[in-house]
């Protein structure tokens, strides 16, 4: 069923605490913990604890969740002080935009200088 945690989910086995991660923050329907191959010096990912495949399908079926996940990401830049000069909010979606994860995640980049258009 839509929303349900998926066997063969990486993060859906970091959200059940069969996977180690490291944790940054956790609510009742989120799930924030560090990149594990960083992109730049503050990389954290926010997933929502239900399993969707991207973010544009979270927030079709579950859109408080998915506004519970930006409300994450913005409470996180600035716990990391990620504000001044700027972070990053990323949710690639789809192979050919670098999606490697089928789990809804938000990527929150900072701690560097951030290029515009990304790569
Ligand atoms: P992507 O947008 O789907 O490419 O992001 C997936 C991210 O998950 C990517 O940045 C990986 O480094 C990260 N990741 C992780 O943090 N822990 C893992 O065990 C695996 C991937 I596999």
């Amino acid at each position: 069923m839509a929303g349900e945690p998926q066997a063969d989910c990486l993060f859906c086995k970091i959200v059940a605490g069969t996977v180690p991660a490291t944790v940054v923050r956790e609510t009742e329907t989120t799930f924030a913990f560090r990149d594990i191959n960083p992109q730049a010096p503050t990389h954290v990912l926010v997933i929502p604890k239900v399993h969707y495949p991207d973010a544009a399908s979270l927030a079709e079926a579950e859109p408080a969740v998915a506004a519970d996940l930006l409300t994450e990401a913005g409470r996180i830049a600035l716990d990391e002080k990620l504000t001044d000069p700027g972070y990053r909010i990323v949710f690639n979606t789809g192979v050919g935009a670098g999606q490697t994860v089928f789990h809804a995640h938000a990527h929150v980049l900072g701690g560097r200088g951030l290029e515009w258009p990304p790569g």
